[in-house]
């Protein structure tokens, strides 16, 4: 991508609205923008970012065996009359009227409609396990909505349900998205700790928060220490290994985690006080097991081996991808801006063009910029008549891991320098070197 025919509107000055980090640089960076109170635009930087979260959402999802569809966003009212939840859900459900008067809602959740497509297709436990889920737009008509997509009123959640035929498989179920999970954040370069939590209006009683620390964070959180040390379940797990998934969640879930809601002060107070974590902390995803709770009222039945009908056990698993793109900046940043983890860079590489106009800056800046491209790396061109103080200052601010500044002086010699954005390392080296490194 060529700087000059891209749209990434940088904001000079700190945006005053912004209360937290994350908020001011993804403002200044020029990736979202407010609409209205609580509701975004992903403006094009913001928007690889987070199509690359959404891509190791999905790998992860899809490799623990859930399966992909579609829901809308607009639902309606009937469906959520079933489950006895319309009334409930308060003021946070925005309800809307088509030009027929029939009453619809922004979905808050789908715990309704995919309990609908359920049974309107599954009859039988032979078609059991099943997990489904979607990346789509909620509405929240939030109380509070601040720190920009941190907590907005609508916002993109990853959505999965799992339907089983006894408690006992569901257990199975949870447990492999509890891995999932474990190994998304991981992958997103954070570390997420798993915390028993309030289950609200989902319902259910089988809960955990996946919680990672951070200054800012709404939640209050108490942990033992140890978590930094737990090994990250490997790309090869078997997520069919029943025994397998649950010593591994047994081993998260072994030592002291809970939020604030959960909190029980006698067991935390009985951890020796070096390894007590007493800490504010940011939800980035929430999963339940509330077994038959939607499946009762709505007849999501299946026949069992016995021959007879039995209400589906039923589990629902949130990630929320427009909070993880906030979460993981303040997670890692500096005074100069952004520094993304690889996996979600907008860009691999941004070539700082020094001198447009310059025949050899040139020649080596097209060069470098066609030849990381066809490597399939996604390379920004920074080929502005900018100054090069602003130059710098743009590409330490967006976070690009590499950059490569190619000035008159160095080019001459056909060389170039490398810059890492997170150590601030830099080094010279000739055009092809810089080529090889970074292509691999
Ligand atoms: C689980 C999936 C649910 O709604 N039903 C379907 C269950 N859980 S949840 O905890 O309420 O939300 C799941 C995740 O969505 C993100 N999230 C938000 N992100 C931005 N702004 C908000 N206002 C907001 N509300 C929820 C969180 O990451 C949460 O863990």
């Amino acid at each position: 991508m060529r700087l000059s025919r891209y749209f990434m509107p940088i904001l000079k000055e700190n945006p005053k609205e912004a209360e937290i980090v994350s908020h001011r640089l993804m403002l200044r960076a020029g990736m979202i923008r407010q609409q209205s109170q609580g509701i975004y635009s992903w403006l094009p930087l913001g928007k690889r970012v987070l199509d690359k979260v959404n891509r190791i959402i999905r790998e992860e999802q899809d490799r623990s065996g859930a399966i992909e569809l579609l829901m809308p966003t607009l639902q309606s009212a009937e469906l959520w009359q079933e489950s006895g939840r319309y009334d409930d859900y308060g003021k946070e459900m925005l309800r809307i009227k088509d030009r027929q008067e029939r009453p619809l809602l922004y979905g808050p959740t789908n715990e309704e409609m995919i309990t609908d497509i359920f049974r309107s297709y599954i009859k039988s436990y032979k078609n059991l396990p099943l997990n489904l889920y979607h990346i789509q737009l909620k509405f929240r008509d939030e109380i509070r909505p601040r720190f920009g997509t941190m907590r907005s009123r609508e916002f993109l959640m990853k959505d999965a349900y799992s339907f089983d035929l006894t408690q006992q498989d569901a257990i199975h179920s949870y447990n492999k998205m509890f891995v999932a999970y474990l190994r998304t954040f991981a992958r997103l370069g954070l570390r997420a700790i798993p915390m028993r939590a309030d289950t609200g209006p989902i319902g259910g009683n089988h809960s955990h928060e996946f919680i990672i620390l951070a200054e800012t964070g709404e939640s209050e959180v108490f942990s033992h220490k140890d978590f930094v040390n737990f090994e990250i379940p490997s790309e090869d797990t078997n997520f069919d290994d029943v025994a397998g998934l649950q010593a591994i969640f047994d081993k998260w879930t072994s030592v002291y985690a809970a939020t604030s809601e959960m909190h029980d002060a006698a067991a935390f107070d009985a951890i020796p006080e070096s390894d007590r974590l007493s800490a504010r902390g940011i939800e980035v995803g929430h999963i339940f097991y509330f077994g038959t709770k939607y499946s009762e009222p709505m007849g999501a039945k299946v026949q069992g081996p016995d021959g007879k009908e039995h209400p589906v056990h039923m589990g629902s698993y949130g990630i929320g991808p427009t909070r993880l793109v906030p979460a993981i900046i303040e997670a890692s940043h500096d005074e100069n801006g952004i520094i993304w983890p690889a996996s979600v860079a907008p860009f691999d590489v941004v070539v700082i063009n020094m001198k447009p106009g310059d025949e050899t800056c040139d020649r080596l800046s097209e060069n470098l910029y066609a030849g990381l491209g066809k490597a399939g790396k996604d390379v920004l061109y920074d080929d502005t008549d900018d100054r090069a103080g602003t130059k710098f200052a743009t590409a330490d601010l967006i976070g690009v891991p590499v950059q490569v500044i190619i000035g008159p002086r160095s080019a001459a010699n056909g060389e170039v320098e490398v810059k890492d954005r997170k150590t601030g390392a830099r080094e010279v080296m000739t055009l092809e070197a810089a080529m090889n490194r970074l292509a691999g």
